[in-house]
C-alpha cells in the first residue's frame, strides 16, 4: 500500500503529499458535519443580530465566506474561531476519516504497527481575506510543549476538502526542514508560534496545491505554514493526527491530561480487538463535555 519509494520522500523531506488517496464517499460526510456546524453558527449569530440573514441556499464553499464578509465589516465583530474541533465536529463521519484504511495503512507504515488517534483534530475555515488563518511558519512541535524526544512522533494528516493553490492559500512547507530537531521559536504578533530563524535557515520553501482527494502527511518537526485566502470562498480543510499506540503523553504540555481534554482511541492495530468503537471514543468525550 506505501511503498518503499514513498517511504523514502517522507524521511527525506519529511512529508508526502499522496494523490487522489481520498473519494467523496470518505469526504462527503466530513462535509456535511462541516455544514451543520455552519448553519448551527450561521443560525445564532442571525438571532444575535449580527448578521441580516442566514444566507440559507449558498454552496457549502460560500456559505460561511458571506456570513464572515459581513460580520468582520460590522463594528463590533464578536471573536470567531479559526479554528473548529473538539465537541463541535465530533460525529461519527471523523471517527470513520481517522480509521479510513487508505489513512491508517499509510500511518502504520510511518509510525506503527498499532496507532492512536489523537482527539486534536480540527477544522479549519479560512475565510476570504481573514488574516488571522494565515498560519505562520511552525514546527506542530511548537504547540505542543512537551518533551521532546525522537521517540515521542506525532504524525499530522491535512485533508483539503475543496481544491486548494497559491490563490487560497495551500500549504507551504520546507522539505528536509524536520532533520533540524525542534528549532528555537517565538511568539508573533497574531499570537502564532514562528521560528526566530529566517525561513531559509532551514531549506527553500514549496507550494503545495493540492485537489480534493489528495492527503498531505507530515513529521512534528516539518516546517510548514499557509497563505491568504485571495478567492471569494472558504479554504476548508480537516487535520488529524496520530501517534504509535501505548506512547506516553509526553510529547504534550498538559502530559496525561491532554488524553482527558482531547480523547484519544486506537484506530488500527494488528489485533482488531485493539481498536476501539465510535461508541467507546464518543463515550470519552461525553464524559467530559464543558459544563455550560
Ligand atoms: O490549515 C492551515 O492553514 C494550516 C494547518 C497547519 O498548520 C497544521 O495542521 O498544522
Amino acid at each position: 500500500m506505501f511503498s518503499t519509494a514513498e517511504r523514502a520522500t517522507f524521511e527525506r523531506d519529511g512529508y508526502i503529499v499522496v494523490r487522489g488517496l481520498l473519494d467523496e464517499q470518505a469526504l462527503g460526510p466530513v462535509r456535511q458535519v462541516i455544514a451543520r456546524s455552519v448553519d448551527r453558527r450561521v443560525q445564532q449569530l442571525h438571532q444575535q443580530g449580527l448578521i441580516s440573514q442566514s444566507y440559507e441556499g449558498e454552496p457549502f464553499e460560500r456559505r460561511w465566506a458571506r456570513v464572515f464578509a459581513e460580520y468582520s465589516r460590522s463594528p463590533h465583530p464578536a471573536p470567531h474561531l479559526t479554528v473548529w474541533g473538539r465537541h463541535d465536529i465530533l460525529d461519527r463521519a471523523v471517527y470513520d476519516l481517522y480509521t479510513d484504511p487508505r489513512l491508517t495503512g499509510i500511518a502504520t507504515a510511518l509510525i506503527g504497527p498499532a496507532i492512536t488517534a489523537n482527539g486534536d483534530f480540527w477544522v479549519r475555515p479560512k475565510a476570504p481575506g481573514d488574516q488571522t488563518t494565515t498560519l505562520a511558519w511552525h514546527q506542530d512541535s511548537f504547540y505542543y510543549g512537551g518533551v521532546v524526544a525522537d521517540h515521542l512522533q506525532v504524525l499530522s494528516v491535512w485533508i483539503p476538502l475543496v481544491d486548494v493553490d497559491q490563490r487560497n492559500g495551500c500549504l507551504k512547507v520546507v522539505p528536509g526542514s524536520h532533520h533540524f530537531g525542534l528549532i528555537p521559536a517565538r511568539t508573533n504578533q497574531n499570537n502564532h508560534q514562528e521560528p526566530v530563524a529566517p525561513i531559509s535557515t532551514y531549506g527553500t520553501p514549496v507550494d503545495e496545491p493540492m485537489q480534493v482527494g489528495d492527503v498531505f502527511f507530515f513529521h512534528n518537526h516539518t516546517l510548514h505554514a499557509s497563505g491568504d485566502n485571495t478567492t471569494d470562498l472558504v479554504r476548508w480543510s480537516i487535520d488529524l493526527r496520530y501517534s504509535p499506540a501505548g506512547q506516553p503523553f509526553d510529547w504534550h504540555k498538559m502530559g496525561d491530561e491532554y488524553n482527558v481534554h482531547y480523547p484519544c482511541f486506537v484506530a488500527a492495530s494488528s489485533d482488531p480487538a485493539q481498536v476501539d468503537s465510535w461508541e467507546e471514543w464518543q463515550a470519552r468525550w461525553m464524559a467530559n463535555l464543558p459544563k455550560s
